[in-house]
């Protein structure tokens, strides 16, 4: 490669001058005294800082690239940045401030003479050159150095316009699937620890689409934060109880100290000025805790991630040298500070230059510290579930409903036990069975008529009841998306595993929606789903027609006392027909829905230890034409008794006898707008398939 061209010597030229006014602009404010004075042990004395971005620029170009004599000869004992710790920097015999806005004027005098002149020449071959990487260095160098001075500024208490960062609107968390993504950068100015760019592979994780606000942390400090040792490290502990800590650095009584001045707190504002140690205990009270700086990058290269340079952002991870890693161009710029002793930070501050703050930056800096503008954003594992019916209140509910089931007569077990994973992956083969109708004539209607029921919900969330994999829902989803209304998506399903399987799906496909995925069951936790936006609850696939049928009145009331007038209920619901065609769909040649029955009893040998023989059962499905529903039941084939541990039972079953596991019942249209009227919904529309064989009822509630 070829030194920089003449174009980009203009380009490098510019921004030279670019970030030496930016840091002249940053000090204006300050008096000579304020610049040379040692305002902190943490902080070089400003004019340590001045100089030494000017002995930076000599070492590299002048010197290196340019091959002159230094120009301040104790330049290299005074300002080299490994000499003397920072807090002996204001003993030392430094510049003054004039003497030193003098040196870094000579020696950027000297820096544009080798970035013009001919000495550029020779350095054909030279990596420093290689598109101008020396350059790119300096003037990073300066722009850190400017944050650099704002964090002393901002602990000394002097007046200074100063900054801060900016709310960032929004909320909730992004799902980023499993799988491998680029880490790290070969652009030309990338330092040595971001490089060599490289495939890595990660589980799924969430990661929340903004970092973490001030008004969060007040609820963290209400809530004890600071004083309960289980929510800390050991580490971070001692560091709370040598420290103090009892809040964010500059806090007080609803103000923050910043710039010389007592400002009012803004909850919205993201926080800043917390240490690692702090980041890590609010994360745990949260139940969350810091991404990875893998995850971090990720899901920042993925867009993912708002509010990206307000705060740096404390990340979970040690600073260490990527696989085949080099140091380059020295190995003081970071192999030196590898190792456990520094925690990686990523994205940059309202006070990083945008050079900087690129996505695969990597900032570092000792658990402790605070002074720097560092806040938090908060990661989980796996997908974003939120579990009414978590796995101990599943097997309560369980065995509640088998014990009472069991000693019923006629025996029965409620048809929401059979979806396990397996359950729920023959349901998913049952939709595509040539005599299971449903599926396909809900669709049909749907593929005609989602526009229609985007414009007239008007909805910006859809809420999915009994969800499964949501496959026709997407039809729905887009056009909400084309109409430019999608923002949300909860989807609510008894069936933990197919929920966060579709959870993953949703949020990749619609990554423009906030998704969120609640286990639960539809006849107790509906007042708990999310409330948000303007939403259209859809309850797709007749499902309706799998609870008792005098159960189905308590369950729209409570649905409809669970919305808002302006929202909209979308029922999915199969009608009364030839009932040849009905059993047909519940009795397939291939025996797929005699699986699905049968799977009931595995539900119960897996997850209560009992020991139903499947074999022994059969599936009977019959049309009641009475009450107008399938009705579908388990025969013993012969005499039995079936022990369930779980719960101390032997149960007997006669030769013959039936246990009852599901019905399905089948509507007209003037009966279920009836029902629905009754539970204070105003039916609006109906629209069925071209045969008539399913209808779709769109309701307003008012
Ligand atoms: N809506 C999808 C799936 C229907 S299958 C479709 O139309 O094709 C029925 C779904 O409802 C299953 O995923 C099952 O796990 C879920 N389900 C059944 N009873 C439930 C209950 N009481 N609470 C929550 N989900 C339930
Ligand atoms: C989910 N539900 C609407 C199905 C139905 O048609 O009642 C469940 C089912 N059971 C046997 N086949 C399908």
């Amino acid at each position: 490669m070829p030194p920089v061209s003449t174009d980009s010597r203009a380009a490098v030229a510019a921004e030279l001058a670019e970030a030496r006014a930016a840091m002249f602009a940053l000090l204006e404010p300050l008096s000579d005294d304020e610049l040379a004075r040692q305002w902190s042990a943490l902080q070089s004395p400003l004019v340590w800082d001045l100089a030494h971005i000017g002995h930076f620029e000599d070492a590299w170009i002048g010197q290196r690239v340019g091959g002159l004599q230094p120009l301040l000869e104790e330049g290299e004992e005074l300002y080299d940045a490994f000499r003397h710790a920072r807090h002996g920097r204001g003993e030392l015999p430094l510049l003054d401030p004039d003497a030193a806005r003098d040196y870094v004027s000579r020696v950027r005098d000297r820096t544009l003479a080798v970035l013009g002149g001919e000495s550029l020449g020779g350095g054909d071959g030279d990596p420093l050159l290689e598109n101008g990487f020396v350059f790119g260095l300096v003037l990073q160098h300066e722009r850190q150095h400017v944050e650099t001075m704002l964090q002393t500024i901002s602990i000394s208490g002097l007046r200074h316009p100063g900054g801060r960062p900016r709310p960032v609107p929004g909320a909730g968390d992004r799902l980023v699937e499993a799988g491998p993504f680029l880490l790290g950068s070969d652009d030309a100015w990338a330092y040595d620890n971001e490089r060599p760019v490289h495939e890595r592979e990660l589980p799924a994780f969430r990661i929340d689409a903004t970092p973490v606000t001030n008004g969060a942390w007040l609820e963290f400090l209400a809530d004890g934060g600071y004083g309960r040792r289980e929510l800390w490290s050991d580490e971070g502990w001692a560091w709370r109880e040598a420290d103090g800590a009892e809040a964010p650095l500059g806090w007080g009584d609803g103000t923050v100290r910043r710039f010389g001045r007592d400002e009012p707190l803004d909850p919205d504002e993201p926080l800043q000025h917390v240490s690692c140690h702090e980041a890590e205990a609010f994360a745990r009270w949260a139940g969350a805790r810091l991404p990875t700086e893998e995850e971090w990058e990720k899901a920042a290269k993925a867009g993912l991630l708002r509010g990206v340079g307000e705060v740096w952002e404390w990340t979970a991870s040690p600073f260490a040298g990527y696989p085949g890693f080099r140091a380059f161009p020295y190995p003081e710029y970071s192999e030196v500070f590898f190792g456990d002793d520094y925690r990686v930070l990523r994205g940059g501050s309202w006070a990083t230059h945008p050079s900087v703050a690129r996505l695969s930056f990597r900032n570092w800096d000792f658990p402790v510290r605070r002074q720097i503008f560092a806040g938090l954003r908060l990661a989980r594992d796996g997908a974003p579930i939120e579990a009414r019916l978590g796995p101990r209140d599943r097997r309560g509910a369980l065995e509640a409903d088998v014990r009472e089931g069991l000693a019923s007569t006629p025996k029965r077990i409620p048809p929401k036990w059979h979806y396990d994973e397996e359950g729920s992956r023959l349901f998913g083969e049952i939709t595509r069975l040539p005599e299971y109708y449903l599926t396909r004539r809900e669709r049909e209607i749907l593929e005609a008529h989602a526009g229609d029921i985007a414009a007239a919900s008007g909805a910006d969330t859809l809420v999915e009841l009994g969800a499964g994999t949501s496959e026709k829902t997407r039809l729905l989803l887009d056009a909400l998306r084309a109409a430019g209304q999608l923002r949300r998506i909860v989807v609510l399903d008894v069936d933990e595993v197919t929920l966060a399987a579709s959870v993953a799906r949703l949020s990749a496909e619609y990554p423009e929606a906030e998704v969120q995925g609640v286990v639960g069951d539809l006849e107790r936790h509906l007042g708990e789903l999310p409330r948000e936006g303007r939403r259209l609850v859809c309850f797709l696939g007749s499902s309706i027609g799998n609870f008792d049928v005098e159960h189905r009145p308590r369950f729209l009331r409570a649905l409809r006392d669970s919305m808002e007038p302006g929202e909209s209920f979308l029922l999915g619901v199969d009608l009364v027909k030839d009932p040849g065609r009905l059993v047909a769909a519940y009795d397939d040649a291939a025996g797929v829905t005699a699986r699905f029955s049968l799977n009931l009893l595995s539900v119960l040998n897996d997850e209560l230890g009992a020991d139903f023989d499947l074999a022994r059962w059969e599936h009977v499905p019959r049309w009641d034409a009475d009450r107008e529903l399938m009705d579908i039941r388990l025969r013993s084939r012969e005499a039995q008794r079936v022990r369930i541990p779980a719960l101390g039972l032997e149960v007997p079953f006669a030769a013959g006898e039936e246990l009852h596991t599901e019905i399905s019942a089948k509507f007209r249209r003037e009966g279920i707008e009836a029902e629905l009227r009754e539970a204070g919904f105003e039916p609006r529309e109906w629209w069925t398939d071209e045969a008539g064989d399913f209808g779709l009822s769109l309701s307003s509630v008012v």
